[in-house]
């Protein structure tokens, strides 16, 4: 436990310069807010001190409130006399100096100082929305009084950070710091230049800002039409725009009590403790079992990629997004030209939307270099595999790595279901061989499922771990087993939405019930977009290897008639040329009505509940069965890959948080009725009954046999 003060205050002649040392991110925990309080008040009372400085030791300002604290019992503080309400009264200038994060309560506290100097690669923004909860520190009505309301609401409703240089333009920040100027230098300076400036200037006394809400009262209600669509069934994002209103309807003192009133109706919501759960369960997912801090981890500075289709290419540009040189091989030069113009087709496509600079994508273009010859492999630090989805190939891959790669490289296969120990049985170094696998589109999707084989090393999965942070992505362990984690826990779900049309239930039906649950797509559409003839060769797959696997006639008849989706105008849905709106198709009704009296199953009707249920109590009833061999190693795993794997919604926290807010024995007893029903394929886990007998929840579930 370091001897440094949470707050102290440093004297450089006539500046008092007070340091927040929080380490790791200098959250407001407990203590902190009461040092800055201290360290003003000890810096007002010596008249030695002209100005002060507000800054953050380590690596970052103030990155907000300890998120840890929120939906815990937490002592009242009587209005004003929060660490920004004395900032913000204070009769000496007040700097807030900036570098890494100023977030949530650290803007807050920086907007209730008398000026703001930034570093230029410093961010700065409001995040509370993302976890749930509103700014609740003055934020929603200083944010306003700074750089006007419909700025404001932009970057309160979105939560997003905003890089130094767009915060000078906005007026939340006076100057930039170069990055290799001393901010704390520079910030005296700024203080001992404004020491004698009067009146002080104070962000909560403006009201020039605020005369842009009279010239566009509709703002308001504009904002909230155009977040309908993504807020739906929240709560938080229309709180933000009721407290940012009311910053333009009444006095300061008033609006900081509504926006606490608002703040109040958030903070123990579901959608904020599944938020927060999120966010915390994002960060969890590094911590894989065994591997502490003392495993070394190899640095990955060069890549390379075996197969140049839609995975293999996008997981090259995942490497080359990040600034690592990536090969990337195909077995001939037309398949290799071919992927490569796909690259160049996605990065074009991102220049043409705005959200990458031309220069950028040469630069990104520049690092990925195709080759014919796996010995131009040899030196990378990493090779993903990345070709179809058949054993043999792979292992043969493997084989011809296995001859090249240098020692220690990272063996990896992008393989989204196929054993990870067969495939490194095809080479001698089975302990530099994992799996790495990346979802489609892998340079969008922020998910990497790494899997452990047998005879994975500790520092190769740490290493792979490792990895996907450095390229961006939520690195989720676990074992290996057929489909891993994610799709092995997807795949009932994947079942029992077309059992559920052999009983009468329709495509569309069930697709807008995931849609109203908050999924982007429903499962049907997402078929069609992903090709229909690609989930029958897995079936096929299943069905060879398992003679219980429960076929699915329906999905086969689709695929015999040549109906993979998007790519053939017609799947599940139909599709007008050149139109990727899907359309109910009388023609699926009709095979569907024709199956289900063929295969005689007895028609129903459905509620909008049992098609939910029916879908994710089967998932939550494998993730049960995933969790009790050790594969998951724990239930929040399988919520993040469920969040940015498969789109289930952010707010409601992934499939077991869900889940706990029904409970285990409710589940157990639904699945139970299920499996009279319907036979096997819902017979409860054991696993799941352990925890509907002891009251345990999904979230306190420990992997293995005891539950
Ligand atoms: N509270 C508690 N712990 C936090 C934290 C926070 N605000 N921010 C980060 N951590 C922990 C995190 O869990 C991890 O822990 C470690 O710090 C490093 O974080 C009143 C109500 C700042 C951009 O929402 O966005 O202010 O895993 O791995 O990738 O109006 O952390 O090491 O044990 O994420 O460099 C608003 C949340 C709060 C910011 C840095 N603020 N944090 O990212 O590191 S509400 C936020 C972040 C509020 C006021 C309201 C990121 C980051 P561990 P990390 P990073």
């Amino acid at each position: 436990m370091t001897d440094t003060p949470l707050v102290r205050l440093e004297r450089h002649s006539d500046v008092g310069v007070i340091i927040v040392n929080n380490p790791p991110v200098n959250a407001l925990s407990p203590g902190v807010p009461e040092g800055i309080i201290a360290c003003l008040n000890e810096g007002l009372a010596d008249p030695a001190i002209k100005s002060m400085v507000l800054i953050g030791d380590g690596r970052s300002f103030i990155a907000g409130a300890d998120i840890r604290n929120f939906g815990k019992p937490r002592p009242p503080v009587p209005p004003g006399s929060r660490s920004h309400d004395l900032l913000d009264l204070s009769t000496k200038p007040i700097v807030a100096a900036i570098h890494g994060y100023a977030l949530g309560g650290g803007l807050e506290n920086a907007m209730a100082c008398n000026y703001r100097i930034a570093k230029r690669s410093a961010k700065v923004g409001l995040p509370e929305v993302l976890i749930g909860i509103l700014p609740g520190g003055g934020g929603t009505q200083r944010l306003p009084r700074l750089i006007g309301p419909k700025a404001a609401l932009d970057l309160i409703v979105s939560g997003r950070h905003v890089p130094a240089a767009e915060a000078l333009t906005l007026g939340i920040i006076d100057a930039i710091v170069e990055d290799d100027q001393d901010l704390k230098q520079a910030a005296i300076a700024y203080a001992r230049k404004v020491a004698d400036t009067r009146p002080l200037p104070q962000v909560s006394s403006r009201t020039d800002k605020l005369e842009a809400a009279k010239s566009d009262p509709g703002m308001f209600d504009a904002k909230r039409r155009e977040i309908a669509r993504r807020a739906r069934n929240q709560k938080a994002p229309y709180n933000c725009i009721l407290a940012v209103e009311a910053s333009t309807q009444l006095p300061f003192a008033e609006g900081l009590q509504r926006e606490r009133d608002l703040f109040n109706e958030l903070e123990n919501t579901t959608e904020a403790r599944a938020l927060r759960y999120a966010f915390f369960g994002e960060r969890e997912a590094n911590k894989v079992p065994g591997l502490d801090a003392s495993v070394p981890v190899r640095e990955i500075a060069s890549a390379a990629v075996v197969g140049a289709g839609t995975m293999g290419g996008g997981i090259a540009m995942s490497f080359a997004d990040f600034g690592i040189p990536v090969r990337i091989l195909e077995a001939t030069q037309e398949a290799l030209d071919r992927g490569m113009q796909r690259i160049r087709d996605n990065y074009a496509t991102s220049v043409k939307r705005g959200s990458l600079a031309q220069d950028e994508m040469e630069r990104r273009l520049a690092r990925i270099t195709p080759v014919m010859s796996y010995d131009q492999l040899a030196d990378a630090d990493a090779v993903v595999e990345a070709i179809f989805e058949q054993m043999e190939p792979k292992k043969a891959v493997f084989a011809k790595l296995d001859a090249v790669m240098k020692p220690g490289a990272l063996m990896l296969s992008n393989t989204s279901a196929l054993n990870i120990d067969e495939i490194a049985s095809a080479t001698n170094r089975p302990q530099d061989v994992a799996g790495a696998h990346f979802f489609s589109p892998a340079n969008v999707m922020k998910l990497l499922e790494v899997v452990k084989g047998a005879k994975t090393s500790p520092d190769t999965m740490a290493s792979t771990m490792a990895m996907g942070r450095k390229i961006g992505k939520i690195s989720v362990g676990c074992g290996n087993c057929d489909g891993f984690l994610a799709n092995r826990s997807r795949a009932p779900f994947n079942s029992e939405m077309v059992i559920m049309l052999e009983e009468g239930a329709l495509p569309e039906q069930i697709d807008k019930v995931m849609v109203d649950f908050g999924y982007p797509m429903g499962p049907f559409a997402v078929g069609d977009l992903a090709g229909l003839d690609i989930g029958a060769e897995g079936r096929k797959r299943r069905a060879a290897a398992d003679p219980n696997y429960r076929k699915l006639p329906i999905a086969d008849r689709l695929v015999e008639m040549g109906r993979f989706g998007q790519k053939t105008g017609a799947g599940w849905y139909r599709y007008e040329k050149g139109d990727r709106t899907p359309h109910p198709d009388p023609v699926v009704a009709q095979l569907i009505a024709d199956m289900g009296r063929e295969l005689g199953v007895a028609q129903h009707s459905f509620t909008e509940e049992e098609i939910l249920r029916r879908l994710l109590f089967s998932s939550v009833n494998e993730a049960c069965k995933i969790l009790e061999e050790g594969i998951a190693y724990r239930s929040s795993d399988i919520d993040i890959m469920w969040l940015h794997g498969f789109g289930f919604p952010r707010y409601r926290g992934g499939l077991m948080f869900w889940a706990d807010q029904i409970g285990p024995k409710a589940v157990y007893d639904q699945i139970s009725v299920w499996h009279q029903r319907y036979g096997n394929r819902w017979a409860p886990s054991p696993y799941l009954r352990r925890l509907a007998e002891s009251g345990t929840s999904f979230r306190d579930a420990k992997p293995g046999r005891a539950g």
